[in-house]
């Protein structure tokens, strides 16, 4: 074929998104001209979101980044000047070593996410470099952490059914998760098990697109799910809808959960969840009596004080009835088990010269820059934007605003975080990079070849990483090697799931799926402490929780009046996309969804501008009266940039550095704050 000829070559959506849909990119003369989804793929079948349909302009974008420059103003004042890659690796490298010599390779602190999910990109030379480097460890526990300690508490391990057989399930409950929003392809899974008679039903504290889509929705106030979920167990013990054969030979600690359910009757609950007592019995009926009964667990349950228990509590559900092992029927809340790779090699903590450095919660940034000790001096930011991401952001603003910090930013835009880099480096995407991908819902693993060349001077993380560990002197056996090398020693792992998988079969195929035989490894191989489907649980005893589900309010002082969750939107995947015009024009403008019975007594009407505060920040920001939330509930949608829309303050201004009941993970939606018209 000749290059003027339009090509179609196959790529994989980077996003941290539960789909990593395989790609279809139209290219002429070397160019990405447009983007669809793989037909050809087992799960995401040609189907893509409208977010990815036009990456094209995102990485054509006339704002991307295509050097390296360096600060010349006053930090936050977007003056920078370009530089070469050697100024840059120089001056940094020399940072490095200074901070080591005067006060310790601890003073120095990565921080990253899942900006991109590649494994190389997101887990891979970076964590060699830091590691090799000595610097504190972060614990990056954002996203899931709290869900995954309280569901590993349970079932032993984030596993959960095998999406593709949803289409068997005949009850579904989807638990605090958006999925119409962030989860398209389990949508159109579950579209086809309702043809064949499912019904579907949403359990939320927003109406929103998920809840229109569902066959029923059940309004719920926020944090309040394991008491449902209790209420639930209190109704399938006393009308005799449990499993006992299932429990007696897959479950530990039945008796305890009977006698705690007690505690629990549906009026209690209705209390606490604002549902009334008779839509609770129903709801427990329903999925006591439907097989197979699936329960898509979401992360706006577990972002609260008591995220953890709630996720643990609804988990135990399935055991109940006896779901696991049946064909749709069981849970998901992840699927990053059956796809983990060598770990071990690709991070290679071997290296570290201190076992003992110290870690660092990625949710407490603001207070790690302002107040720890030994101070951290050195802050390494990529795959993030925690200018906008991170909780309580004017304590991380005012800790990046340090003049004694010194900031590197390796992004593919101009970001909010990038205002108080004293370095700022060029990223490129995922389209420029040879790596790995794995999803955490779907069971393949996918390689991704570069399609196009690196554009400007960027770099991909692999790269920036191989290159400053040379530069710093660093073993070359470790840090010398090409992604194909990184990306066989990810694959070296004796698992049943990866089952010898090599780089030739990826390298023929594009894609593998991770082998499992049965539905899930539930409840064939539960890997608990004890064996079994742990409904009492030592473990947790010993790390001073309660044994049993047990439903304990949010931490937040509820001095203010009302309750605020701030989710993410339909355009945007976290402040991905949030300098995307196309994508910012659909979402028109921030706006907090309020219970028009709570606007009328405070006088506010739709789309009037409020100011919504708390002692932690405020943020401006339009009312949008509706009752799509209960009453005393608010709910923002968006991770917005302040670049854009000056004078709004990002959502997390308001949100607390508190952390959840386990996993150290966020508290994002547990927020007290008051309203008023701005
Ligand atoms: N379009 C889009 N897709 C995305 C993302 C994005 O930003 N945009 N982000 C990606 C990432 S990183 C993640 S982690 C996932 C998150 O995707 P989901 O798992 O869907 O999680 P969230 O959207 O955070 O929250 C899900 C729902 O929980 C509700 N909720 C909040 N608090 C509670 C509560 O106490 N109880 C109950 N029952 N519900 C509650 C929220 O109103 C929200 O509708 O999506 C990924 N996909
Ligand atoms: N209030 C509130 N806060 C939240 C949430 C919420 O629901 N509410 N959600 C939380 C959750 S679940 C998550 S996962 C986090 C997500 O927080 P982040 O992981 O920070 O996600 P993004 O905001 O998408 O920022 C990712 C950044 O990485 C950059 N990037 C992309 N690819 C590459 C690459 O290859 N190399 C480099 N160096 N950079 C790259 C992107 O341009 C982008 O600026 O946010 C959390 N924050
Ligand atoms: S963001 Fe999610 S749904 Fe959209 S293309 Fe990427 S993986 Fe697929
Ligand atoms: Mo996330």
């Amino acid at each position: 074929m000749s290059a003027t000829q339009p090509k179609i070559v196959r790529s994989v959506c980077p996003f941290d998104c539960p789909d990593t849909c395989s790609l279809h990119v139209k290219m002429e003369q070397g160019v990405i001209v447009s983007i669809d989804g793989n037909p050809d793929h087992p799960v995401t079948k040609g189907a893509i979101c409208n977010k990815v349909r036009n990456l094209n302009e995102r990485v054509y974008h006339p704002d991307r980044l295509l050097h390296p420059m360096r600060r010349v103003g006053p930090k936050g004042t977007q003056e920078f000047e370009r530089i070469s890659w050697e100024e840059a690796y120089s001056e940094i490298a020399k940072r490095l070593t200074d901070t080591i010599e005067s006060k310790g390779a601890e003073a120095i602190l990565p921080y990253s996410f899942y900006g991109n999910m590649g494994i190389l990109n997101a887990e891979g030379m970076d964590r060699r470099f830091f590691h090799r480097l000595g610097s504190s460890q972060l614990e990056r526990t954002i996203c899931n952490a709290a869900g995954s300690a309280g569901y590993k508490y349970t079932m032993g391990a984030s596993a959960g059914i095998d999406p593709e057989d949803t289409v068997h399930s005949k009850y579904v409950l989807v638990w605090g998760c958006n999925l119409v929003s962030t989860n398209m392809h389990q949508v159109i899974y579950l579209n086809e098990a309702r043809k064949r008679g499912a019904k579907i039903v949403h359990i939320d504290v927003h109406r929103n697109r998920t809840s229109v889509w569902a066959d029923e929705f059940i309004p719920i106030l926020p944090g309040t799910d394991t008491a449902l979920a209790l209420g639930m167990m209190h109704v399938l013990i006393k009308e005799g809808m449990t499993d006992l054969a299932f429990l007696e030979k897959y479950a530990k600690g039945y008796e305890e959960l009977v006698a705690q359910a007690e505690n629990y009757p549906p009026e209690r609950v209705s209390q606490i969840t604002g549902i009334p007592a008779e839509a609770i019995v129903k709801l427990a009926r329903e999925y006591g009596s439907a097989s197979p009964s699936y329960i898509r667990i979401g992360n706006g349950l577990q972002h609260h004080d008591n995220g953890g228990m709630a996720v643990r509590a609804i988990v135990c559900l399935p055991a109940l009835t006896g779901q696991w092992g049946i064909l749709g029927g069981g849970a998901l809340k992840g699927n990053g088990y059956y796809s983990a790779v060598n770990s071990y090699k690709l991070e290679r903590p071997d290296l570290m010269p201190d076992k003992n450095v110290r870690s660092i919660n990625m949710n407490r940034l603001g207070e790690a820059l302002m107040k720890a000790e030994p101070s951290v001096d050195f802050l390494f930011v990529y795959n993030s934007n925690p200018a906008v991401v991170a909780p309580d952001q004017n304590q991380v603003r005012k800790g990046l605003m340090r003049d004694d910090l010194f900031t590197v930013v390796h992004d593919l835009f101009l970001t909010d975080t990038c205002k108080y880099a004293d370095i700022v480096l060029p990223a490129t995407s995922h389209f420029e990079n040879r790596d790995l991908f794995s999803s955490y819902w779907h069971l393949y693993l996918q390689l991704h070849e570069p399609i196009i060349e690196p554009m400007g001077e960027c770099k991909s993380n692999f790269t920036l990483f191989k290159e400053l560990g040379l530069r710093m002197g660093f073993e070359p056996e470790v840090f010398d090697i090409t992604e194909e090398d990184m990306i066989r020693q990810a694959l070296d792992r004796s698992t049943p799931f990866l089952n010898g998988l090599t780089y030739e079969d990826l390298e023929r195929d594009g894609w593998a799926k991770m082998k499992l035989d049965k539905p899930s490894m539930f409840p064939d191989r539960i890997p608990t402490p004890s064996g079994k489907i742990e409904l009492y649980s030592e473990a947790m005893l010993r790390a001073g929780l309660p044994p049993v589900p047990e439903y304990t309010p949010i931490k937040e002082p509820d001095e203010l009046p009302f309750l605020l969750v701030t989710g993410p939107n339909h355009s945007f995947i976290n402040s991905t996309f949030g300098n995307q015009e196309r994508l910012k024009k659909l979402e028109k403008q921030p706006t907090a969804d309020m219970n028009a019975e709570d606007a009328a007594a405070r006088g506010l009407q739709q789309g009037d501008r409020v100011r919504i505060w708390n002692e932690r920040g405020e943020c401006f920001i339009a009312v949008k009266v509706a009752n799509n939330v209960l009453p005393g509930v608010l709910v923002t949608q968006g991770l917005w940039w302040e670049q854009g829309n000056e004078g709004m303050q990002a959502v997390n201004s308001l949100t607390s550095q508190r952390l959840s009941d386990m996993g150290g993970g966020a508290t994002f939606f547990s927020t007290r704050v008051d309203i008023e018209k701005a």
